[in-house]
């Protein structure tokens, strides 16, 4: 049979107990969100920023929404203004809140609203070191995690840092949504190796949705 027929439907992987990965859910709409990630970051660009201890990060990043998250010498956090221009984040487009929305609920957590969506674009080479997700206000809502481009391969660890960690692939359009019990699992991005995406060229660009205040 032709995989073709399948390319419209979305099967869930269920990965953990608050974790789904949804394959390809975002593909359709990948298009109109690479349109609006073009028109935020024409007014926040991509920028690199440094961790708490001096790195620049290799990831380089933006936002949209009420929230931004942001890191600089005084530690991680999140803020209403973008601190590259003084100004209030662009807002989060109906297309990103709907898509978040409608992942939520398919892996299990209906009504999530986001307020923040944090944007990073990787190109060949950089990579995101294994941490936990712990700077939003309560951990009670999912996270979603959209991903476009070039394919990564998420290393996907525990609640405790020395955990064993497993590799799973992300490819353009996969939707990961983690919440409940998973919230706070350690994980990672592997260097993403070289290649060229028909849409995003020698890039990788991650949404990552969430309830931060
Ligand atoms: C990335 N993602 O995939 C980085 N965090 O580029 C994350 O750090 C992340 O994908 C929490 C939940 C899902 C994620
Ligand atoms: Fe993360």
């Amino acid at each position: 049979m032709n995989a073709d027929l399948f390319a419209e439907t979305s099967p869930a992987e269920r990965l953990g107990p608050g974790t789904m990965l949804l394959h390809r859910f975002a593909e359709s709409k990948a298009a109109a969100l690479l349109n609006a990630i073009d028109q935020i970051t024409a007014q926040a660009p991509f920028r690199h920023l440094v961790t708490p201890g001096g790195q620049r990060m290799s990831v380089a990043m933006s936002n949209c929404g009420a929230l931004g998250w942001v890191s600089d010498r005084a530690g991680y956090r999140y803020q209403a203004i973008d601190p590259q221009s003084g100004l209030p984040w662009p807002p989060m487009p109906a297309c990103f809140a709907l898509l978040a929305h409608s992942a939520a609920e398919q892996a299990g957590f209906a009504g999530f609203a986001p307020d923040a969506c944090l944007i990073n674009r990787y190109t060949p080479g950089t990579r995101l070191s294994l941490h936990q997700d712990r700077d939003e206000h309560d951990y009670s809502a999912p996270i979603v995690s959209v991903s476009l481009g070039l394919p990564a391969v998420f290393l996907f660890g525990g609640l405790v840092r020395s955990d064993p960690v497993k590799h799973l692939t992300l490819q353009h359009g996969d939707v990961l949504v983690w919440g409940g019990p998973d919230r706070l699992r350690f994980h990672g991005v592997k260097p993403i190796g070289e290649g060229l995406h028909s849409l995003l060229g020698m890039q990788r660009i991650n949404l990552t949705f969430r309830r931060a205040a």
